[in-house]
């Protein structure tokens, strides 16, 4: 009984979500391109940074510390980022191996980041800092050929015509003005896509905070894809892809896990994947936070990821002075280091070839499959590769070019492991046929 009234419910809201969304919508020719752009591209950067960094305790607190709106405001008169330099953001991304960024332009606390005429509570109106970081940033990443996407939250805490907590009946708040808000970010999102030269993509996120209100979603996606055909939508709803959506975000879980609790009403879609995690725990800068995710796990993120068909979408929280702190800097140049030698076997490269395995995952490309032995192998000095089915051309050490013995039988491809040299973050055979 229980199960079905979960079942009942989860139809529910996905079905409410599915209503007001870009029905009858057909990727462009040029989306479609983007789309496969996309997942070759496998490594984005993430990037969270608001007023809330100036506290160094993460983008919630306001929410979590219960800051009244209107003192939270008073942070925007000493956020001062004098030492920003989008140069030395975008060279950091390119040195980690990243070919996109995905940067929050509204986080929750409604404070913009970038020059609007929407509210005057944005950083070149309300801060003693006057420019606009988002313009920088699009136009270094257009001279780096790296592709800038914009995070945008659905959820605010502060506007009036939001009106944070009031409760949701026929799809908008008691209170607030919900025409009002939504036209508001329609606004901002023509200014985003038409004042910032190169946007590829827009992250929705906070859908969650309202999960019954009619979001307008025909209206905003139908606006967005007008602007941008090739626009990749995505949104962090927690919930499967809905009409009007070009990509499926996960958000601290690989696709099909659910060890957040927030992807169990996310089944897998027909869209590129994404999943995104942070380098310690924390989005926004976080001055106490010292639980850093070692080179290893992460470069075992990414290769699971890819394994999986999707792309990572690794997070850095700036520091209110617009430095990236050093020890992410440090982390990123070393994935980089690894990305250098190991490149080919992610890049452009497509999962879900063979389940994953105990001793790890596989990716492939053309007529060239990848397996990367990530966790000790348990029996033998060998492992199989289920259901392989065609007769291999050669089967080498991707480092190396060592050729290893292996044997075909009905259950698979059985690879000799010992010519195979040891590595700590991934060892890596490569199979050509
Ligand atoms: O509440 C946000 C959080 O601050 C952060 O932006 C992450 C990124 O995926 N998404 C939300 C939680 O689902």
């Amino acid at each position: 009984m229980r199960k079905l009234l979960r079942f009942l419910l989860i139809l529910f809201l996905c079905l409410s979500a599915a209503a007001s969304a870009q029905q009858g919508y057909k990727p462009s020719e040029s989306n479609l391109k983007a789309r496969e752009h996309f997942k070759d591209m496998k490594f984005g950067m993430f990037i969270h940074w608001g007023i809330y960094s100036t506290l160094g305790d993460g983008e919630w607190v306001m929410d979590i510390k219960k800051i009244p709106y209107n003192d939270y405001k008073r942070l925007a008169d000493f956020f001062n980022p004098q030492a920003f330099n989008a140069k030395e953001w975008v060279d950091l991304a390119k040195r980690a191996g990243m070919k996109y960024i995905t940067v929050t332009s509204r986080h929750h606390d409604g404070f913009s980041m970038f020059d609007t005429k929407q509210s005057d509570y944005n950083i070149v109106k309300a801060t003693p800092y006057k420019k606009d970081p988002m313009k920088e940033l699009a136009e270094e990443c257009q001279k780096q050929g790296i592709e800038l996407r914009f995070y945008y939250s659905l959820l605010d805490w502060g506007r009036a015509d939001y009106a944070f907590k009031s409760p949701i009946v026929n799809g908008a708040p008691e209170k607030g003005d919900w025409n009002s808000y939504i036209n508001f970010m329609k606004a901002q999102l023509t200014e985003l896509i038409t004042n910032y030269p190169g946007v590829k993509g827009i992250w929705f996120d906070g859908h969650w905070d309202r999960k019954n209100a009619n979001w307008h979603y025909d209206e905003i996606y139908g606006l967005i894809h007008k602007l941008g055909p090739d626009i990749m939508i995505g949104n962090n709803h927690h919930l499967a892809p809905i009409p009007g959506e070009d990509f499926q975000a996960f958000e601290k879980d690989l696709p099909g896990n659910n060890k957040t609790g927030f992807s169990g009403d996310a089944k897998i879609g027909e869209l590129p994947l994404e999943t995104c995690e942070t380098m310690n725990g924390s989005w926004g800068f976080n001055i106490n936070d010292r639980n850093y995710k070692s080179v290893k796990e992460l470069v075992h993120y990414l290769v699971n990821a890819a394994g999986l068909d999707a792309n990572f979408l690794l997070n850095v929280g700036p520091m209110p002075n617009g430095k990236i702190q050093p020890e992410f800097v440090d982390t990123l140049g070393k994935i980089g280091a690894w990305i250098d030698k190991n490149g080919e076997t992610i890049y452009g490269t497509r999962g879900t070839v063979v389940k994953a395995q105990t001793w790890g995952t596989l990716t492939a490309k053309a007529k060239t499959v990848y397996a990367h032995l990530l966790n000790p192998v348990k029996e033998g000095n060998q492992i199989l590769i289920p259901g392989f089915k065609v007769k291999p051309k050669s089967v080498t050490a991707f480092n190396g070019g060592a050729k290893l013995k292996y044997k075909k039988d009905k259950t698979g491809l059985i690879v000799h492991l010992d010519q195979l040299p040891a590595d700590e973050i991934d060892r890596i055979i490569k199979i050509t046929y």
